[in-house]
């Protein structure tokens, strides 16, 4: 029975960030565990491109612009939405989500959902590198792990 998984070898090519400076205080931790990950995976700095954006909400269309542009090989989109801190929690969280999803879908490159929603402070930061892992660092693995097990299928 063949089984198919991608790895966590070193992948070729460019990887882009997309940072949200909304809550930049978890947003920066997160870039920093992403980046860190990335390198101690054999992805230099030099093939890492950062773009910072807003907030959450304009992960997407940066992301699929991105993806369109067909530059990089993944594309890691981090950022951090609080329950407490607003009443459209729901709506940048979901559309986050739904935005992303659809820009991997369309254009066939991995786009990954490395945005943090929690309901207090105190979890986003321990999911930035306190007590609970970095998101960011999980996000970079699995984009490594996304390109690789796709170079396993495009043959
Ligand atoms: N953006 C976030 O990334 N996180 C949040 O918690 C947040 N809150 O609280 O509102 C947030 N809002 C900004 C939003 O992402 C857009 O930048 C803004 O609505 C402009 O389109």
């Amino acid at each position: 029975m063949p089984i198919y998984e991608g790895d966590f070898s070193p992948p070729g090519g460019r990887f882009a960030i997309v940072v949200s400076r909304f809550n930049s205080m978890v947003t920066e931790s997160l870039l920093a565990g992403c980046r860190d990950a990335f390198l101690r995976h054999g992805v230099s700095e030099d093939r890492l491109d950062v773009y910072w954006v807003p907030g959450s909400f304009e992960t997407p269309l940066i992301a699929r612009t991105l993806a369109e542009a067909g530059g990089h090989a993944a594309i890691v989109c981090l950022g951090c939405v609080i329950r407490g801190e607003t009443g459209h929690y729901d709506h940048v969280a979901g559309q986050a989500a739904g935005g992303l999803l659809q820009a991997g879908l369309a254009t066939g490159v991995p786009v990954i959902f490395g945005v943090l929603t929690t309901e207090t402070v105190e979890q986003a930061l321990n999911r930035a590198g306190l007590k609970a892992g970095n998101k960011g660092a999980e996000s970079a693995l699995a984009a490594i792990e996304m390109v690789n097990l796709l170079a396993k299928i495009k043959l």
